[in-house]
């Protein structure tokens, strides 16, 4: 369109405008425009698709311009690199954001509707695992309101996280159909898509100049469509774009075999296109082997590497100066094969020199580690990933020997700390080692909480540490309070607001504030009551779901996050025994009432965690129907535990269990939330908990179990778990019960598996650690008997979770990685010309 066309457009009022009329307008009018439905025929699932479409109306100005800003060839940009985004629902956060909450709330009301109603409607989009993918979601937040350039690059996986649902206790996996009533928050770009390859050989050639260069013949090629979804800055203009890629057939048919009459040959190529990005892999199961795993990884890497250099060569950009215009972090190791696609991009297709191109990627990239568990560092069979990216593969190894010959200076000839560091695993089969790769070619590489940073450089990244200490950081995770408090815990926000102002919601530092308030009566007294009405709130849920009566004044002891072997769900359920035995041994022992809840995926082929969910299944229907305990214990397990289903649970623990074997959970988050929100934990010095121990002062955080060293010793000096088991009586007795069939309708066979993994071999210390859990849970039981005290401790565990805002966490990979600043978004009328 010419400026003049463009300028005789008018926007309509309905589209920007936030009257409470306009609003009502605006909705009714896409009710009927876009679900082309009257008010009477529309469900609610058409009101919610009206209403997520007039809230992106609103954000668009903001979206445009902000993109506006990204082509600006001085602007850096933060380019997120992830296979995961948890991102949660969009419509709660982006009205908070935007701050027309109460606007809309009205305008819908004044159509007939609850907003809440409408909220529910949202199928969430699940596209992580867990802790790793909602950390990527909670840092594009935190990245656009601090108002940093910042594009997320991911995969648009069209079944996301598998949903829960338990028959019979056990978890039963059924495909998550995010996108089935089609998903209002993304625009496809079709005239962005790049082309990727795969397979085929490789080929020597000379060019014109007469250099020696390498040319690569696919066997494959797909097309890579982008989705685009804004993700909204609080208060500010900024929305940043998260691009997902979808897989495509390059063409939608392959006309020469379908001329020759090979039909089904021809739709072959645009099926096996389409399987690409069908579906997310769950964690914590081996994906060696699994090439459509390696096929994601490297799609979308190559689809993000490509969309960078069409826009940076688009804003005038020369390649030398790539890494000016764009910091780009590897969330983990799943994005690493970057390193050679850019390499390659460079090399093959631009033509830098080696060297010149070295150097730009080791200068654009950044690495993230997020976990020190063996099975989790990715690493691919040689054969299988030369057959499908053979250039790369060449790359790499040219990366290698270069690297080497550094190394082999620095190590002076010691041959096996060169074969522990070579980018190739030789010791037996023959794999491509990611986390290599991703640390040779990165000029800055981090752990995600101290005590974990400081373990890649004891541990599994030592050698690299010993050569490169100038590129190892810590950048310890933190969470949105706008998601994690403001949207979460209305009630516990406002009572804040009240009190401190609204500064905390952007400086989460400020919720200090709070500690003036610790022992004054009457704020204890509101806090009380707000969390007494949140456990109100989550105990109607579960009887209105799960048919289960729970008392909202006993303590609410929550362990949701993945259920995995090392995070020792079954520790709390040992408990949840013991505390049974003691009550059936005296039926009139005086316990503190107590609730304990657990939400969580299994990964579909890890049978151990699966027979864990069935263990606290069997136990609940044991407890929970025992007249003799059931008014004292009850156990609940929340089936399909999501971003959306935690929103509700957080605000309402009393209790938070971290209790992880020390030196296994990198981080974790989900103790941040609980803390935030005026829980006390429960927790192992392990991941973030001790800073966050640190952080809220050791007096008002539940210690217990061995340390990291007492860890090692213990491996070292021979564990036996068998002796724990016969010098412990009450575990003896737990274990015992499980053993008996006494959960299981009296069939002894069932959680064999679970109780042999435990008495014979006990990789994550259960047995060694399960006399400090009992004797550390005696002692919360008793202090929340104290209730001023209880009080004063949860209202300082929120006051003190300031350090733990992905706020902090994003300034400063800015500052120490990125090297970015923050830019205003100037709102420009739409109609102007581009600028
Ligand atoms: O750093 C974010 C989270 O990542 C994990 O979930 C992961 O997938 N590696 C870790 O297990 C968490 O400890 C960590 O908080």
């Amino acid at each position: 369109m010419t400026t003049e066309q463009t300028q005789s457009i008018q926007v309509e009022d309905d589209r920007s405008g936030l009257g409470i009329e306009t609003l009502r307008r605006a909705i009714a009018d896409n009710l009927f425009y876009l679900q082309g439905k009257w008010p009477e025929i529309a469900t609610l699932n058409d009101f919610y698709m009206a209403l997520a479409n007039t809230v992106r109306d609103r954000l668009m100005p903001r979206w445009l311009n902000t993109i506006r800003n990204y082509r600006r060839s001085e602007v850096r940009v933060v380019a997120y690199l992830s296979a995961e985004f948890l991102l949660g629902p969009h419509l709660g956060i982006k009205l908070i954001n935007l701050g027309i909450e109460e606007l809309v709330r009205q305008a819908v009301a004044d159509s007939g509707l609850a907003l809440e109603d409408l909220l529910a409607q949202e199928e969430e989009p699940g596209l992580g695992n867990g802790g790793l993918g909602r950390l990527a979601a909670c840092y594009m937040e935190s990245l656009a309101t601090l108002e940093i350039p910042a594009i997320g690059y991911g995969i648009r996986y069209e079944f996301g996280i598998f949903d829960q649902e338990l028959r019979d206790g056990w978890q039963v996996e059924v495909t998550d159909k995010w996108l089935q009533y089609g998903n209002p928050w993304e625009i496809p770009r079709p005239e962005s898509a790049v082309m990727v390859r795969f397979g085929g050989r490789t080929e020597a050639y000379t060019d014109d100049e007469g250099a020696y260069r390498v040319r690569w013949i696919p066997a494959r090629v797909v097309k890579g469509v982008p989705y685009d979804t804004p993700i909204v800055g609080y208060y500010v203009n900024t929305t940043n774009t998260l691009r997902l890629w979808r897989a495509e057939a390059a063409e939608s048919f392959n006309f020469q075999a379908f001329n020759q009459g090979d039909y089904y040959g021809a739709v072959d190529q645009k099926i096996y296109s389409e399987n690409l990005t069908k579906v997310l892999y769950p964690n914590d199961e081996p994906l060696q082997g699994k090439q459509l795993r390696l096929e994601q990884q490297y799609f979308f890497v190559s689809c993000a590497l490509q969309d960078m250099i069409r826009l940076h060569r688009g804003a005038g950009g020369d390649l030398r100066q790539f890494h000016q215009k764009f910091a780009v972090q590897l969330n983990d190791t799943h994005p690493a094969v970057a390193v050679a696609e850019l390499m390659r991009l460079l090399v093959d297709e631009h033509r830098l020199p080696w060297d010149a191109a070295w150097e730009v990627s080791q200068s654009t990239f950044g690495f993230t580690n997020h976990t020190l568990l063996p099975e989790a560092l990715e690493k691919w069979p040689l054969p299988l990933f030369g057959s499908l990216l053979p250039r790369h593969l060449e790359i790499i190894y040219e990366i290698n020997q270069r690297f080497l010959d550094q190394a082999r200076v620095h190590f002076l000839g010691d041959s096996q700390k060169l074969a522990q560091l070579s980018l190739i695993d030789e010791s037996g089969e023959r794999y491509v080692r990611m986390a290599h790769l991703a640390c040779v070619g990165s000029h800055a590489i981090n752990g995600v909480a101290e005590l974990h940073s400081e373990l890649l450089k004891q541990t599994v990244l030592k050698d690299f540490y010993q050569l490169w200490p100038q590129k190892f950081q810590n950048k310890t995770n933190g969470v949105t309070p706008r998601r994690w408090l403001l949207l979460c815990n209305p009630r516990l926000s406002q009572l804040i607001t009240e009190h401190i102002g609204t500064d905390w919601v952007c400086q989460l530092e400020q919720l200090r504030q709070l500690e003036a308030y610790a022992e004054d009566r009457e704020f204890q007294r509101q806090w009380r009551q707000i969390k007494r009405a949140v456990k109100q709130d989550l105990a109607d849920h579960i009887q209105q779901t799960l048919n289960i009566a729970i008392n909202p004044d006993s303590l609410f002891d929550i362990q949701v996050k993945r259920i995995h072997e090392y995070k020792r769900q079954h520790l709390n359920v040992l408990h949840i025994i013991t505390l049974y035995n003691r009550i059936r041994r005296n039926p009139d022992i005086d316990i503190v009432p107590r609730t304990f809840i657990f939400g969580g995926k299994a990964a579909p082929g890890y049978i151990m965690a699966k027979l864990m969910i069935k263990v606290i299944t069997s136990v609940a229907e044991v407890v929970n129907n025992d007249p003799q305990v059931c008014d004292r214990i009850k156990v609940v397990f929340l089936p399909d535990y999501n971003v959306t289903n935690s929103q509700p649970v957080y605000p309402a623990a009393d209790l938070s269990e971290q209790i992880s074997t020390a030196g296994k959970e990198a981080s974790g988050t989900g103790n941040m939330k609980f803390s935030l929100n005026g829980a006390l934990t429960i927790g192992t010095l392990d991941g973030a908990n001790v800073e966050i121990r640190q952080a809220v002062g050791a007096e008002n955080f539940f210690l217990f179990g061995l340390t990291i060293e007492e860890v090692q010793q213990l491996q070292e000096s021979g564990y036996n778990p068998w002796d724990y088991y016969n010098r412990t009586p009450d575990l003896k007795e737990a274990i015992n019960l499980i053993n008996s069939g006494f959960f299981s309708h009296g069939n002894r066979e069932l959680f064999k598996p679970l109780v042999d993994s435990l008495v014979y071999d006990d990789p994550y210390l259960l047995l060694a650690d399960y006399s400090a859990y009992i004797d550390c849970q005696d002692t919360v039981g008793q202090r929340f008997r104290e209730t001023d005290t209880w009080t004063r401790m949860s209202i300082l565990n929120s006051a003190r979770m300031g350090y733990f805002s992905s706020d902090r966490a994003i300034r400063e990979y800015c500052q120490d990685i990125w090297h970015v600043t923050p830019i205003s978004v100037q709102l420009k009328p739409y109609v102007q010309a581009d600028a």
